[in-house]
């Protein structure tokens, strides 16, 4: 038979820089069921998971909720930096005290505060203003109404705590369901060490019964969630990280646009030498040679993206990056040469982008935008122009190196801060906790397609040239998406 289609190796050296929408797979041949496709994975050398999402270090994604939510799905968040260590290492130990991936439809204010714009149908005070901490008294909507327009502390019309149904931190959803049954009450306060970790309503537990059903989460030999953690490459990181690994990080990641740098390769050194059973992921890279140079400083994962995200302007300011379709393909000929997992990083805006990364031979996606603005990303939503969303803004947006990063943009002599991208508002998603089953499902259809039944398959049908892809032209790329209609309603699930 002639020849059809191209190999990986011949389409990604002819000079161009590919995007996942610049490229096609042809599909192969299915002798399996899509239920027979696994899309378990290696996140690092040690690390498994049993999908290959992974939420990502940034201020507007990855907190507590989303990191509990992306292991209990069998994925991983990586906790951002953005903050003091001591509030990263609490937001860590918040994360896997949610043993009950829920994120509260419930408000928290501290003794100070005045009452919320919005707010659930109770409101709490603690003592920090937020969860972990010790409950002070809590009120409900309807009272709250009735305190609109007064500049009133709550703290002065809580109602006590006396009847509060505490519970342990670690009771299951069926234990818990009991208490609501036996108690007849409206919610239940989760305790841990004398903190209340979480507050769940009687509909949380309806709303999680609802979503599709869990698979195996992401636990580490403390039988807690696996969360990560970011730091970066300043010496005062290594205080940082002391404070996360006492909290219980599973693995860090060296967050940085240009991973290939002297500051990386001495933290690397440093990290495993320190904390020797600690896993560390470096980047980001987008080329082999800065691949090698981490991978022979000892990194146990490689974070690939440079420019991609949708919120980043780094190709426009610094004129460097690269597609991301070539950097993935490229980047894991070699970490594969090291048995070193890749995390595709950025550019992930629907299923097939995540089964292009995936078969270009990525282990794992890393996804921001994808995720930000679901219930358990952090921030409140807000409504423009009718829509309800989320913020969703770049780590070095002005904004964000206001907040907390600048000492690393701002270097130890320079006084001028760039942003190397845009703050912006994606919309409500729902739950992660229903949509990225849905997503893996489509995942998996895709990966049948291409005949392949697991990664490990799809990265050697790759490598054997059985796959094989074509450029899409802008004429084929239109083809591809939804044309020619006056009107649709787009609905995947
Ligand atoms: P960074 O901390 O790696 O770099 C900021 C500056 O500090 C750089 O000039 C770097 O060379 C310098 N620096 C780092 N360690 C140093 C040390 N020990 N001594 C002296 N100088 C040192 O952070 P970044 O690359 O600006 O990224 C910040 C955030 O923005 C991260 O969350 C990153 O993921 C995100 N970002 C990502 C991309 C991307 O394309 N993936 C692009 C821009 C920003
Ligand atoms: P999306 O999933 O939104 O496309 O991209 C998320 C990724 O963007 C992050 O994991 C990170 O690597 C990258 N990123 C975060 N802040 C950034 C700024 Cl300010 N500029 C460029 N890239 C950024």
């Amino acid at each position: 038979m002639e020849e059809d289609g191209t190999k990986a190796t011949e389409l990604f050296s002819r000079g161009y820089s590919f995007t996942y929408d610049d490229v096609i797979f042809h599909p192969h041949y299915i002798d399996f069921p899509t239920d027979a496709v696994s899309l378990s994975t290696r996140f690092t050398r040690n690390i498994r998971l049993s999908i290959p999402c992974v939420a990502s270090p940034m201020d507007t994604v990855s907190e507590a909720y989303m990191a509990a939510s992306m292991a209990a799905l069998g994925g991983i968040a990586i906790v951002h930096s953005n903050c003091t260590p001591s509030q990263q290492a609490s937001i860590i130990r918040a994360a896997k005290s949610l043993r009950l991936p829920i994120t509260p439809s419930v408000s928290f204010v501290s003794p100070e505060d005045a009452l919320p714009a919005s707010y659930g149908r109770y409101v709490f005070i603690t003592e920090s203003g937020g969860l972990p901490s010790k409950l002070l008294g809590y009120i409900s909507s309807s009272d709250c109404d009735g305190l609109r327009d007064k500049q009133v502390k709550l703290i002065d019309y809580k109602r006590d705590c006396k009847t509060v149904e505490y519970v342990p931190w670690n009771y299951d959803l069926g234990k818990i369901e009991g208490i609501f049954e036996e108690k007849k009450c409206d919610f239940v306060a989760l305790e841990r060490d004398g903190e209340v970790v979480n507050v769940v309503m009687k509909e949380d537990v309806v709303r999680l019964k609802g979503y599709p059903k869990l698979g195996a989460g992401t636990v580490g030999a403390d039988g807690e969630w696996m969360v990560g953690a970011a730091i970066g490459t300043r010496e005062s990181d290594k205080k940082r990280l002391e404070h996360l690994v006492k909290a219980g990080a599973n693995v860090i990641v060296l967050d940085s646009s240009q991973g290939n740098s002297i500051y990386q390769i001495e933290m690397i050194k440093f990290i495993k030498k320190t904390y020797p059973q600690l896993d560390v992921i470096g980047g980001n890279v987008v080329t082999m040679a800065q691949a090698h140079n981490l991978i022979q400083a000892g990194v146990d994962g490689l974070r690939v993206g440079m420019g991609s995200g949708s919120i980043c302007t780094t190709q426009e300011v610094c004129a460097v990056g690269r597609g991301q379709a070539t950097a993935v393909y490229k980047v894991s000929l070699i970490a594969a040469q090291h048995g070193v997992p890749v995390i595709a990083d950025g550019g992930i805006s629907n299923s097939g982008h995540i089964v292009k990364a995936l078969a270009l031979g990525a282990s794992t996606v890393m996804m921001g935008s994808f995720l930000a603005g679901s219930t358990e990303a952090p921030g409140a939503y807000e409504y423009k122009n009718g829509q309800r969303v989320k913020e969703y803004r770049g780590m070095g947006s002005l904004e964000a190196m206001t907040k907390g990063s600048d000492q690393r943009y701002l270097g130890d002599t320079a006084k001028l801060k760039i942003a190397q991208g845009v703050v912006g508002a994606v919309a409500d998603k729902g739950s992660v906790l229903k949509f990225i089953p849905y997503t893996m499902q489509a995942v998996k259809q895709g990966f049948q397609d291409l005949g392949a039944s697991s990664l490990p398959s799809a990265h050697e049908l790759l490598k054997s040239g059985t796959l094989r892809l074509e450029v899409r032209t802008g004429a084929a790329q239109a083809e591809g998406g939804i044309h020619g209609l006056v009107s649709y309603e787009k609905k995947s699930f």
